[in-house]
């Protein structure tokens, strides 16, 4: 791995002299090293393996990139962006990523140094500082054109399209896995048609479209040594979305007692004391750009989110596994397993969530 890194780091235009490269695991969709120059401890660029059997034009995705980070530099260079951001490395041949002979495609970034992330919170401080940072990445990405940014990949939380390939999957049966899951197809069933009020919605233009993330979980926020957010990362699905996803999946990350896949269901709940600091911290940011559609889905979008992943986790398994990395046989099920006992929680809780987002909107817009 350290020789075939070597080589690819050859095309980039580095500074200094390449000494070692660490894998780091925590997406289950690209592979990523943290990569070290000779003389420091700390590493100095991170290298990315873009996943093209996922992202099938990776060339416009990094130009979704380019214009994500020159627009949020522009605004940090002005002093209206976060702290730190993610530059991209050019090759020697002043691209934005490498292909190598067997059409696997690299970028680098810069390193964002001395900053740590959570993927599972338990401080509200943390929580509200979250919860503002992605409010303010939409809120900074928000007079960058929509029409400069290709959708990476199409229909990303379209909930009709995730419950169509999921019927599908289950009618496919291509792994031989159904019969391990009917409860959990079942528990799809029941709630299809209240999960999709929301693209009905937007697709009537009750909701609108706006530059978003569209894949916040928690530990995309970089934290300083203070806790402060100062950058945010994992930008291959900046692309034309719903504010609603932004929101959702950062409570499914943060504010779930739990991790993602975490295998005795009895610890998974939701935090309600973090959930609240998010809400307050994400309305802090865009209250003043919130319709009154976006407000009063916001607390649904929780759980539509936490529905959706746990949908296209358990469609996966299914399928055999062939989307999500996993470390185990059951891995998609146990993570789908775990998404839908969190949908279970919040609907159980959903008039206080619900409370939750109307006392932070008047506290903020009487501001
Ligand atoms: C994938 O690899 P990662 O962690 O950035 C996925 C997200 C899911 C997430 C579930 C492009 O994100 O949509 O929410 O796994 N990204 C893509 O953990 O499908
Ligand atoms: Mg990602």
């Amino acid at each position: 791995m350290e020789k075939d890194v070597r080589d690819i780091l050859s095309h980039f235009m580095i500074a200094g002299k390449f000494f070692g490269a660490t894998p780091v695991l925590t997406g289950h969709i690209n592979d990523s090293y943290n990569i070290y120059i000779e003389g420091n401890s700390e590493p100095a660029y991170f290298l990315q393996w873009i996943n093209n059997y996922i992202f099938k034009d990776v060339p416009g995705l990094m130009r979704n990139i380019v214009a994500v980070t020159n627009h949020l530099s522009a605004k940090q260079s002005a002093g209206k962006a976060n702290a730190a951001q993610l530059r991209l490395i050019p090759t020697v041949d002043g691209e934005f990523f490498f292909r190598d002979k067997e059409e696997n495609y690299w970028r680098l970034y810069n390193y964002i140094s001395e900053t740590h992330s959570y993927d599972v919170v338990d401080d509200p401080k943390i929580a509200f500082e979250g919860g503002k940072a992605f409010g303010k990445f939409s809120s900074d990405l928000a007079d960058l054109p929509a029409d400069q940014l290709l959708d990476t990949i199409p229909d990303f939380h379209n909930m009709e399209t995730r419950l169509a390939a999921f019927f599908q999957s289950v009618m496919d049966d291509k792994a031989g896995r159904r019969e391990k899951v009917e409860a959990e197809i079942a528990f799809v069933e029941e709630r299809a048609s209240v999960m999709l009020s929301i693209p009905e919605m937007i697709r009537r233009g009750e909701i609108p479209l706006r530059i978003t993330h569209n894949d916040t979980k928690f530990n995309n926020i970089l934290f300083d040594s203070n806790n402060h957010a100062v950058c945010i990362v994992d930008l291959d699905t900046v692309m034309p979305g719903s504010i609603l996803f932004d929101f959702g999946d950062a409570i499914r990350t943060g504010a779930n007692f739990a991790d993602e896949d975490e295998k005795d269901l009895g610890k998974v709940d939701i935090n309600l004391p973090i959930y609240e600091a998010y809400t307050r911290g994400f309305i802090a940011s865009t209250c003043k750009s919130l319709t009154v559609n976006e407000k009063d889905h916001l607390a649904f979008a929780a759980r539509f989110m936490t529905f959706i992943i746990g949908l296209r986790f358990l469609t996966d398994y299914l399928d055999g596994d062939l989307y999500f990395r996993t470390l185990y046989p059951d891995h998609n099920l146990v993570r789908a397993r775990v998404q839908f006992r969190l949908v279970e929680k919040m609907e159980e809780n959903a008039l206080f969530m619900e409370n939750i987002v109307q006392s932070a909107l008047s506290e903020y817009l009487t501001h």
